[in-house]
């Protein structure tokens, strides 16, 4: 295809990696983009991600020609064509030699390393669209945390949300589900991901083919139904599964999932049609968001000087580069182990406080209105059970 070289993968590409890219047209001064939708595939390790992803391009082919991208630097082969494979840009292997770093340190640096070349990531993902990839199917690393918490997995989903529409598909193994108190750190993690990253959210429910997903549906939509299964499971985590299920009551209520099976291909056509519809909530609903912050974005890009000094105090700029044996240049080839969003701000005391103050009182009202929606969903659904229980008596 393009720029993008093949690995040991089975990359469709001779031309280049991401570093080989020139920089065309790429900028924050454009809106976002139409195309390519990027869809990012999250999920617990194991879970089914890259079988998952392989389906997935087989059953939007057609329709949607997507461009994919591996950025799981530590697997040893994906069972499909990449055009971006992050282990093509980064050696996950020397990244632990040179740094002596474990396996998930040097995923962590390997992330980090290969967001240094964000841009020309982005820029590569811009011409795709341009060529007529309308999606962008992104696999991320087995260990969720080492992508969802760490500061590159942050930059990599906000600098997609900011130029393309952009959703995330969590991929949930029903089978590794079907134990309650699994099931609920399985949708506490979701959840945690899905107010982190601000973006349309749809739970793909894999491995249907070996069990079906009927009862992860009914603990979501009926407590007592979860409470009955929580009760059989003798564990002495139970009070607090309980008390959590509860609080997850709201986040039940706005979340779509659809059963699926990777592996055999069941349930993808009805997954694609709720992917288009959180295409249509970006639209909707997002995009105002991601917007400002792009409009925000170019504003800090049009300060230079500002954000040098701010730099200063983020700690020391660590070189770093594709070839990790070569001397690197400290001008392009660096990056601060810190998002940019993180870096402080150099505030006078008395704009600092006001600052912290207003945090403040978002944040306590941000709290308050999820206490009142959490209470008036508990009160109306106890009515409807009062309600239940009178036709029935
Ligand atoms: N039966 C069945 N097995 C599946 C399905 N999806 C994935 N698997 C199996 O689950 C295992 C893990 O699948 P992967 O696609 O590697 O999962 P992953 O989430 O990418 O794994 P990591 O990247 O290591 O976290 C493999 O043995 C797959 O064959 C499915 O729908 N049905
Ligand atoms: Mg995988």
């Amino acid at each position: 295809m393009e720029n993008v070289a093949p690995s040991s993968s089975n990359s469709p590409s001779k031309a280049g990696k991401v570093d080989d890219i020139n920089m065309e047209g790429l900028s924050l001064h454009e809106g976002i983009r139409d195309w390519p939708v990027c869809i990012i595939v999250l999920g617990m390790a194991g879970s089914g991600k890259t079988t998952f992803t392989r389906s997935l391009i087989e059953h939007a082919q057609a329709q949607f020609n997507p461009y994919v991208v591996n950025l799981d630097p530590a697997c040893r082969e994906v069972p499909y064509a990449a055009h971006i494979d992050i282990r093509d840009t980064v050696n996950y292997k020397e990244v632990m030699k040179q740094y002596q770093l474990g396996p998930n340190g040097g995923i962590v640096t390997a992330l980090n390393m290969f967001t240094t070349k964000m841009p020309k990531f982005t820029e590569l993902v811009r011409r795709a669209g341009e060529r007529g990839h309308k999606w962008c199917i992104i696999d991320t690393p087995g260990q969720i945390e080492v992508f969802t918490w760490s500061a590159s997995g942050n930059i990599i989903t906000e600098g997609l949300a900011t130029m393309f529409p952009t959703i995330i598909v969590y991929v949930m193994d029903v089978v590794r589900s079907a134990c309650p108190t699994t099931f609920m750190s399985n949708m506490l993690y979701a959840c945690s991901i899905l107010y982190k990253t601000r973006l349309p959210f749809l739970v793909a429910l894999n491995k249907i083919d070996l069990k079906d997903c009927g009862f992860i549906q009914d603990w979501m939509t009926d407590f007592e139904v979860y409470q009955d299964a929580l009760e059989q499971e003798q564990s002495f985590v139970n009070n607090l599964t309980r008390t959590m299920s509860l609080t997850l009551d709201t986040f039940y209520e706005n979340l779509v999932t659809c059963g699926v099976s990777a592996k055999t291909g069941v349930g993808y056509a009805k997954l694609l049609q709720h992917m288009l519809d959180c295409v249509a909530e970006y639209e909707r609903d997002y995009k105002p968001v991601y917007e400002k912050m792009r409009l925000q974005r170019l504003a800090e890009q049009l300060a230079p000087a500002a954000t040098a000094a701010h730099i200063d105090e983020a700690g020391t700029a660590v070189p770093m580069g594709l070839d990790l044996s070569e001397p690197t240049n400290q001008d392009d080839n660096s990056v601060f182990l810190m998002a940019p969003s993180l870096v402080p701000q150099q505030m006078n005391a008395d704009e600092t406080e006001l600052e912290l103050d207003s945090k403040g009182k978002v944040e306590e009202q941000n709290f308050q209105s999820f206490v009142q929606t959490h209470m008036s969903a508990q009160q109306s659904k106890r009515d409807k059970q009062q309600r239940n229980q009178e036709t029935k008596s």
